[in-house]
């Protein structure tokens, strides 16, 4: 096979980067001196995290001239996320440190006022020379495509300033902000998307930089996207309830208010419901065009070592195939090995993203984390899990799960929590409620409200809430609409509203009644009542943005 080098300096979720490398014909050869730099004939630089921690960790590793050397032979040259961002002049997440200065405009934080940041999900990239109505692109870019973005900060677009130097560009369009999100020029390829989570649009770019297709004339597309306006599609996300079942093998199951064991039928007797394999079905669910597929790992494996849980090797294999970004949760905190050694959450994250995830999901810990937070007086300690994962790999690879339950009361006075009123009464008639965050799967309930952690985890650094709803967990009677409008005041990160889809009405009522940036769905999707597909094509009809996936089969 082909070769090309890449250079890891996190040593992190690049997993899925060299399997989509795989995926279209090449080899990786990584990158662990300097030295090795004058043997690259082909070179990505892969990047997540912040961009002072990526210059600074190239830096120290003496790779910055060798990286400029490769560059200027006219050797070709892929940056992509924070690699892209290292050609520019430098950043404001990190104003003392400077880029590699290829491209002389500067990284600026994307404006929060009426958007989530960071901006996470499918965006287009637009060449600025032939719009939405051309059909040839630079490296295989589509018009009509949609990438997957996960970043707070852009090189906003000013028109034909750098195409007067000789780049070609592509954009795309957040709330009102226009970005870049390709650029070329010569032997420099480089996108602010993640390729290798961009289904099969993804991989084309990435196949035509390794095979030198610079510029290509693609079979001109039906469905061409829009104009420029807001590109950010509707994020569809199938969510994947791992657990062991009973002779334990690792099996996807589904609470009905987080109760996985059968009441009736053939099953009773309170088996864990078992509704298949973890690879396969995320593979389907990816087939049917999921914008992401997350697993939640719902067993704490107590007699196994870390290093051998079993969801290491689902994530592996999936990630194989499933080329749409992978969130694991369930587990991920500070953790004593069964030998004794104790093992930080950071590294247990690692492992994930090693394995090919690119976030974590943390629930349980994250309520402690909170209690601790308020009961400090609001003091960051820099090493809670949250903290120490975002700072590492940056805040968008770190999700906070949330599994609320309503808490009802007369009047707000009746409680110190955030109250909100609400259209539905319960049976005693009261009208006011507050969420109640719990832990260990809703087992357990704690004195701390949805607001309150949803603020505390954005404080800590979190990048987006993956809100669960314990009383419409199963219930197939739609979202808990008030819950995702009251987190959405709360926080500015981006929230994935769960919990109670049972039909693509449910999707598109959540899209249209709250400001939720994602909606996920479950058990509709296991009992294979709809398929991920038909929930995006009325979502299509019904006028929402939604990714193409087509092309993904
Ligand atoms: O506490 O960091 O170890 O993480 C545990 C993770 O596992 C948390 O994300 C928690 O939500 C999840 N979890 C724990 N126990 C259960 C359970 O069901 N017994 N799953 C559980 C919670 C919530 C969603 C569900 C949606 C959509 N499930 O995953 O898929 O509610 O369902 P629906 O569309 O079928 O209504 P830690």
């Amino acid at each position: 096979m082909p070769t090309v080098h890449m250079l890891d300096y996190v040593a992190g979720n690049v997993r899925s980067l060299v399997n989509a490398i795989n995926k279209v014909g090449y080899q990786v050869e990584w990158v662990k001196s300097p030295s090795d730099l004058k043997n690259a004939e082909k070179l990505i630089l892969p990047g997540v995290g912040h961009f002072g921690h990526c210059l600074s960790q190239l830096s120290e590793g003496g790779y910055l001239d060798p990286i400029k050397q490769h560059i200027t032979s006219g050797k070709p040259f892929m940056g992509i996320c924070v690699g892209l961002q290292a050609l520019f002049d430098g950043s404001d997440e990190d104003p003392d440190v400077p880029g590699l200065g290829l491209i002389p405009v500067r990284m600026h934080k994307f404006n929060a006022d009426f958007k989530s940041v960071p901006h996470i999900g499918w965006n287009s990239a637009i060449d600025t020379k032939i719009g939405s109505s051309g059909n040839q692109s630079f490296y295989g870019l589509d018009a009509s495509s949609k990438y997957y973005y996960v970043h707070s900060y852009a090189a906003l677009y000013t028109p034909g300033l750098l195409e007067e130097d000789g780049w070609s560009v592509a954009t795309a369009t957040y709330g009102n902000e226009e970005f870049i999100g390709a650029i070329a020029r010569g032997n420099v390829f480089a996108t602010q998307f993640h390729p290798e989570k961009s289904g099969q649009a993804g991989l084309q770019t990435i196949g035509a930089f390794l095979n030198g297709d610079c510029f290509q004339t693609l079979a001109p597309r039906t469905s061409l996207s829009p104009g420029k306006g807001d590109g950010l599609t509707r994020r569809i996300i199938a969510c994947l309830d791992v657990r062991t079942n009973d002779s334990g093998d690792l099996v996807v199951t589904k609470g009905d208010q987080y109760d996985v064991r059968e009441k009736d039928g053939v099953d009773a007797g309170g088996r864990v419901r078992n509704l298949g394999k973890p690879v396969d079905m995320a593979r389907t669910y990816y087939e049917q065009g999921a914008d992401e597929v997350t697993f939640l790992n719902i067993t704490s494996f107590r007699n196994c070592p870390v290093a051998d849980t079993p969801m290491l090797e689902i994530l592996k294999r999936t990630s194989e195939t499933v080329f749409v970004p992978l969130t694991i949760g369930g587990g991920i905190k500070d953790t004593i090995d069964i030998d004794g050694t104790p093992i930080s959450a950071l590294d247990v994250a690692t492992m994930y993203f090693k394995s090919g995830a690119d976030k974590v999901s943390i629930g349980s810990d994250a309520v402690i984390a909170a209690e601790e937070f308020y009961a400090t007086g609001e003091k960051l300690t820099g090493n809670t899990a949250i903290e120490s994962i975002s700072k590492a790999y940056g805040n968008q690879a770190v999700v906070v799960s949330v599994d609320p339950k309503r808490v009802y009361v007369s009047r707000p006075e009746d409680t110190k929590h955030h109250t909100i009123k609400t259209k539905y009464p319960n049976a005693a008639g009261q009208n006011y409620c507050w969420y109640q965050c719990t832990i260990k799967g809703g087992r357990e309930s704690r004195d701390l409200d949805v607001w309150q952690l949803s603020k505390a985890v954005e404080a800590m650094g979190a990048g987006e809430i993956l809100l669960n709803c314990i009383d419409k967990d199963g219930s197939n009677s739609g979202f808990d609409l008030e819950l995702i409008n009251d987190v959405k005041t709360a926080i500015k990160i981006p929230v994935i509203a769960s919990s109670g889809a049972g039909n693509p009405e449910h999707f598109a009522e959540v899209f249209e009644s709250t400001k939720t940036d994602a909606a996920l769905g479950a058990g509709m999707f296991h009992r294979g009542e709809f398929t991920v597909g038909e929930v995006k094509n009325y979502l299509s009809n019904r006028g929402f943005l939604v990714r193409d996936f087509e092309a993904d089969r």
